[in-house]
């Protein structure tokens, strides 16, 4: 591990200084100058900028408790298990030098690409071994982790209070053994509006999103990850331990595939499942369901729904099956209460439901995703300068809201092109 071994800015003015100057000054300098700014507060949080800033936070146990900002897109990809040392630690349970990540991370919007890493005899792996604090607004693309402790997620090991929200796992390649997830292991804290894509694999509790949520939540979040595991396999979730768990508010639509405890949605329930629904395909040799495959005592499954013809499923330990046609349509899922007011949205006839939060900019119409069609829309309201209410905003074209509809808006259109169009 090259623990010790880090990257510094060249403007430590050491070399000029007295040696009394560089031993009262040096640790503070090189301090600050480890991160691309800042000073760790909420006010004013450390700045990465580069790869190695980043892998610095690892490095720097004493700054597990404060306020850092992404402000560029990194290549991880020059990091692995040998040079890069996950934040937050964890050994054994109740290891007194076990350290969380308890400060808050901000993405910023930003992606971390390229991180490869594998630690097959870590308990929690992942960018994140160990976290009570928060994270928010991160993308993680296209990392590839291997693990065979309990607990690995791109994202978190081990959320094991705090929040996460606004994150996501993109095209990652998640290979673990208990409790294996394509963005977090484990999660007894609150996860919320994530989502995640790519490939999981796992023995129990392998979920497209989480490996196991203990007794934390899962909210507003889904996945389109595809799931390969043993016992308690789930597209979101490979199972909820713990009568204190909420998952709600989320979906599943990739293919889950397992020997036994296989669910479209979750394998093992064992708290609350709520206004949920899964349509990806589902196979399995025992205890396999439609929605979830198989419920603890204290178990609550209800308002979700799953699609009979995509998953092969006729049958769930928990919710209703419908057919695609149903699955489309928006009276199916008003039939259970889901709040299309402020949660959900859907192309009635064309597609299932998606949440709010994920309507891109510029997506004025549907089918989902900005395409020619919104453009259309877009062009209708180009140079007006009269957007308000009682024109829906220029039909929504005036994407700034400043009131008229100018190059502005087209450049926000144009970043969005074809953002979040099913192919
Ligand atoms: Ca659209
Ligand atoms: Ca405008």
């Amino acid at each position: 591990m090259n623990r010790f071994v880090r990257s510094r800015d060249s403007s430590c003015m050491c070399m000029f200084a007295g040696l009394l100057v560089l031993l009262t000054w040096c640790p503070a300098l090189v301090t600050a100058g480890t991160y691309g700014g800042g000073s760790g507060t909420a006010d004013d949080p450390f700045l990465i900028q580069t790869a190695e800033q980043f892998a610095a936070i690892g490095e720097t146990p004493a700054d597990w408790d404060r306020r850092f900002k992404l402000t560029n897109d990194i290549d991880l990809s020059g990091y692995d298990q040998t040079n890069f040392d996950p934040i937050g630690r964890w050994v054994v349970a109740g290891w007194s030098e076990n350290q969380p990540f308890s400060g808050r991370f901000d993405g910023n919007g930003k992606t971390i690409r390229g991180f490869q890493y594998r630690d097959m005899e870590s308990q929690y792996v992942g960018l994140f071994q160990y976290v009570t604090g928060q994270i928010v607004n991160l993308r993680v693309a296209g990392a590839k982790l291997s693990a065979n402790g309990v607990g690995v997620g791109a994202l978190i090991g081990y959320l094991e209070k705090g929040a996460v929200s606004d994150c996501s796992a993109v095209q990652v390649t998640v290979s673990g053994n208990e409790g294996a997830g394509a963005l977090v292991g484990v999660v007894d804290g609150t996860l919320y509006a994530s989502w995640s894509s790519g490939n999981v694999s796992g023995v129990r509790y392998a979920g497209g999103l989480v490996g196991r949520v203990g007794g934390g939540r899962v909210t507003r979040s889904y996945s389109k990850a595809s799931v390969v595991g043993r016992e308690a396999v789930g597209g979101l979730v490979g199972g909820t331990s713990k009568g204190t768990s909420i998952v709600d508010y989320c979906y599943a639509v990739g293919p889950v595939d397992g020997d036994t405890g296989v669910g479209g949605l979750i394998g093992h329930v064992g708290g609350v499942v709520a206004w949920c629904y899964s349509a990806g395909k589902v196979t399995g040799e025992q205890s396999v369901g439609g929605l979830v495959a198989h419920q603890y005592a204290l178990a609550d499954v209800h308002s979700s729904v799953w699609d009979r013809e995509t998953s092969g499923q006729t049958t769930s330990a928990g919710g209703t099956g419908k057919s695609t046609a149903e699955m489309k349509s928006i009276d199916t899922y008003l039939s259970v209460n889901f709040d299309f007011g402020g949660m959900w949205t859907i192309c009635e006839g064309r597609a299932y439901p998606i949440l709010l939060w994920q309507i891109p900019p510029g997506d004025l119409r549907c089918p989902d995703g900005v395409n020619f069609t919104d453009f259309v829309w877009f062009a209708a309201g180009w140079r007006h300068a009269d957007c308000g209410v009682l024109n829906y905003s220029c039909e929504g074209a005036d994407l700034d809201g400043t009131g008229n509809v100018d190059v502005r808006d087209l450049a926000i259109f144009s970043a969005n092109w074809l953002v979040g169009v099913e192919w």
